[in-house]
């Protein structure tokens, strides 16, 4: 089975939108392995998102992302890093979809809710770098057989 790693943002949090959110997920029969809610410390903030450093939003993300407590998730299921990223939509609140949860929740370019690896490459990488092994839960899904074929 696939995992990746998902983030409600802090905007997320502050408008009470993450039980939706996850309610989404557990809709579409992805399983939650893993789950934490913290403030981002700066070091992890910069360490997830290393691959935007240079950006001229990067110093604002960071900024945005540390602000106020996140939910990091890690959800499985098969070919689970793009169903996330397609249920997430467009990058930016104003063009995404409605329908995909940026689409529906949000209009901004900077606060888009939602965080979800866009590989499984990356998944693996971030994943990683937000859970230790442990903190990885494996059970198995009462439903899974109904909902993977
Ligand atoms: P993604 O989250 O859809 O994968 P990325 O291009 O990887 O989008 O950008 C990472 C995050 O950086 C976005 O989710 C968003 O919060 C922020 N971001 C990206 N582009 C901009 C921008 O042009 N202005 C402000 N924030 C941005
Ligand atoms: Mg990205």
């Amino acid at each position: 089975m696939d995992r990746t790693l998902i983030i409600l943002k802090p905007d997320a949090v502050q408008r009470g939108l993450t039980g939706k959110i996850i309610s989404r997920f557990e809709d579409k029969g992805l399983q939650v392995v893993g789950m934490k809610f913290m403030k981002i410390p700066v070091e992890l903030a910069e360490k997830h998102y290393a691959p935007h450093k240079g950006k001229p939003f990067y110093d604002g993300l960071l900024k945005y992302m540390t602000s106020s407590p996140v939910i990091v998730m890690a959800l499985q299921g098969k070919g689970v890093v793009d169903i996330a990223r397609k249920m997430m939509g467009a990058t930016f609140g104003f063009k995404a979809e409605p329908g995909t949860i940026r689409g529906d929740y949000g209009v901004s370019a900077s606060f888009n809710l939602i965080h979800g690896s866009d590989s499984p490459e990356s998944a693996k990488t971030e994943l990683a770098i937000w859970f230790k092994p442990e903190e990885l839960v494996d059970y198995e899904l009462a439903a899974r057989a109904w909902v993977f074929d």
